[in-house]
């Protein structure tokens, strides 16, 4: 997989170096190519920014470096090169937010670029141009707001080069993870059994592999509700088992006629977990 990142701060990439994912860089599974939009600016300055149209505070992207970035980095796009069709993606509050399904789509593409805005961000023709020549992405980590995109492409890669074979030495760990099945993962302990007087729950000393899963199944159900409703709402009741949805009756969820689990009015609040 190939991965472009088009930044004002290249620096602010080499976490990408470390690491599982800084293995995948070294060991030639992603190949990582961070450029600095200053490259392409041609004034003394290497201006990358100026005021608004139509006035407001802070300054946004001048899109000249970007579009001279975006013929290097890109290329023609044609059938005249060997390259596969790139995917831009641009961080942004008011992108479609970032999943684990947006991950998983998003590592089985050959390459993607990533644009990341500084300022109050990139004038809209930049995203315009990119849309133009490639299929592009607005994305965004959650609803909170930080200083550019740069910390959410850290997040991306993190979250999409992880799901490519070879990335990650126990592919197992990927299936049964938070967000794998739509459910968080429930709790785990390592050794010792007993530690400051906190024993390990006696299950998962039991050997009992089937008891086990079933355990550990009732404990995402029931961290799910607690903490991500909103998750429980989504879960496609064909894919629960009777215990499931035993449990999630007991927490207050129900099949509504509609097909979809919706919570009951009078149900008791949910616990902490
Ligand atoms: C100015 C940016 C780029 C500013 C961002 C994305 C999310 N989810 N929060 N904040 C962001 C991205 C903010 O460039």
């Amino acid at each position: 997989m190939r991965l472009d990142v088009i930044t004002i701060f290249p620096d602010y990439l080499a976490p990408l170096r470390l690491s599982l994912i800084g293995r995948a860089v070294q060991d030639g599974l992603v190949d990582l190519r961070v450029h600095d939009l200053r490259m392409w600016t041609t004034d003394r300055h290497r201006t990358v920014d100026d005021t608004p149209y139509g006035g407001g505070p802070g300054m946004l992207m001048r899109p000249e470096p970007w579009g001279a970035a975006f013929d290097d980095v890109l290329g023609p796009g044609d059938a005249g090169t060997a390259d596969p069709p790139a995917r831009v993606v641009v961080p942004t509050p008011g992108g479609r937010p970032f999943t684990q399904a947006m991950a998983a789509e998003l590592a089985t593409e050959p390459w993607l670029v990533f644009a990341c805005a500084r300022y109050e961000g990139l004038d809209q023709r930049v995203l315009d141009e990119a849309a133009g020549r490639a299929s592009l992405d607005e994305v965004s980590l959650g609803d909170y707001v930080v200083n550019g995109g740069e910390v959410a492409v850290l997040v991306i890669v993190e979250a999409v080069a992880r799901l490519f074979p070879g990335v990650i030495g126990n592919a197992g760990s990927l299936v049964e993870e938070s967000h794998a099945d739509g459910l968080l993962e429930g709790p785990g302990w390592t050794k010792p059994s007993m530690w400051r007087g906190h024993a390990v729950p006696d299950v998962l000393l039991s050997g009992d592999h089937a008891r086990i899963a079933r355990w550990r199944r009732d404990q995402a159900l029931r961290r799910t509700a607690a903490r991500r409703p909103d998750l429980v709402a989504r879960l496609e009741p064909d894919r629960l088992d009777r215990q499931d949805r035993s449990l999630l009756a007991e927490l207050g969820w129900v099949v509504d006629p509609g097909g979809t689990l919706s919570r009951l009015a009078d149900a008791p609040p949910p616990v902490a977990d």
